[in-house]
């Protein structure tokens, strides 16, 4: 054996790493001037510590052997901390368990790094098969609170079905981002809940969620769409009520389900909603994201919506473990109206987007809308087309 294997690994992957979390990144040209890509992914699982995944004891590795082995860093959360952007990542282990992890940049774009440990997420009296998907909320109450998909094996599935499972929203708070305070589960009952967000404002004194409630794990089915309900507390989150604000629609690229991505940013012109719709196609479910406005008085009354997506998935970014997906559940304002978009690429890797409260604004209020038949979207083009000629 090569006495020397065990430094000239460890030393070549440290190398290898501290090059990957160092590296610059670059804003890219936008051609559709609405948002800004940038050149690398802001993480990948090549960025998870080497103390997770390295026993350095060369005694009990003496190949210097990767011992816990991570398979993606995607859908993250997003809040600014103390000057800084913090993402709250979806980790995944190969053993395909799920969990969070703060990863931290000083400017949004590039040189994120991981805490040195992930969260420990307590548990309720029901314990976690699996979590995803943080949305965090600073909310008016004081609170950051972090909420999430669990998903725990379906009690009533027949003998022999071993993926069956059940998803529901977890909820838990924090004033530190380190120490987290777990609470019940929200109770719904339009069947599943995933992608539940907490609104940042109350509602006629009560907390105020965006639902998607859906009849099984995978299937909405008679689930709507994205919904809206209130509840009393948050110690026992309960929402008696979820009204439909943004549905499922036939021919749309949310004609499958839908679902909120991170809580909304307010703007003097009405809520700015960043979503998450799928269709279905030969090459499977396809998910891009869309936006649309809200009313600043009910931030349950739609009052733009664009046609289309906002953003669909560009090359590298089309292809991972769930191909064809981009996903978002984070997003960052900054005082100078800077936006930084978190949004993940085939359930594998973060990117980032910037854009500008305006530019949203702009992009919400005068994009045409969908009007669901081609000869109506062969008509905006005309009228546009008419108004440019007549310049
Ligand atoms: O695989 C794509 C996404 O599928 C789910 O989203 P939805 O609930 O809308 O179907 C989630 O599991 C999400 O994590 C995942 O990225």
């Amino acid at each position: 054996m090569n006495e020397n294997l065990f430094q000239e690994r460890k030393d070549r992957i440290r190398r290898d790493h501290e090059a990957l979390l160092a590296r610059k990144n670059e804003k890219l040209f936008s051609t559709n001037g609405i948002f800004n890509r940038y050149k690398h992914p802001v993480l990948t699982r090549d960025h998870f510590p080497m103390e997770w995944r390295y026993d350095f004891n060369p005694a009990t590795n003496p190949y210097f052997m990767e011992r816990i082995g991570f398979n993606a860093a995607f859908n993250a959360g997003a809040i600014k901390w103390k000057g800084r952007y913090l993402l709250a990542v979806r980790a995944e282990g190969n053993d395909r368990k799920s969990f969070f992890a703060m990863a931290e940049s000083p400017n949004g774009t590039d040189n994120f790094r991981f805490w040195e440990r992930p969260v420990t997420m307590p548990e309720t009296g029901d314990p976690d098969t699996n979590v995803y998907d943080i949305r965090l909320t600073a909310h008016e109450d004081g609170q950051i609170y972090g909420v999430f998909c669990t998903e725990r094996k379906d009690p009533g599935a027949p003998g022999g079905d071993t993926s069956s499972a059940v998803a529901a929203a977890g909820i838990a708070r924090t004033k530190d981002l380190v120490h987290w305070e777990r609470l019940p589960d929200l109770v719904t009952y339009g069947g599943q809940q995933r992608n539940v967000v907490l609104h940042p404002e109350f509602i006629n004194g009560k907390y105020a969620f965006y639902t998607r409630p859906q009849d099984g794990f995978i299937e909405t089915g008679k689930g709507g769409g994205i919904a809206f309900g209130v509840s009393e507390s948050m110690e026992h989150a309960e929402v008696k009520v979820e009204k439909i604000m943004d549905a499922k629609t036939y021919h749309t690229i949310y004609e499958l389900k839908n679902g909120q991505g991170p809580a909304p940013i307010k703007t003097p012109k009405g809520w700015l909603n960043l979503a998450h719709g799928v269709r279905n196609c030969a090459a499977g479910l396809r998910y891009t994201l869309y936006m649309f406005m809200t009313a600043l008085d009910d931030p349950s009354r739609v009052i733009h919506k664009p046609g289309g997506l906002f953003m669909g998935p560009l090359g590298e970014e089309r292809v991972g473990d769930v191909s064809n997906v981009l996903f978002t559940n984070g997003w960052i304002a900054d005082e100078d109206g800077t936006i930084h978009i978190y949004y993940a690429s085939s359930d594998t890797r973060m990117h980032v987007a910037t854009s500008t409260i305006d530019q949203l604004v702009d992009y919400c209020i005068h994009t045409p809308g969908d009007r669901l038949r081609s000869a109506a979207s062969v008509e905006s083009i005309n009228r546009l087309v008419d108004r440019n000629r007549a310049l």
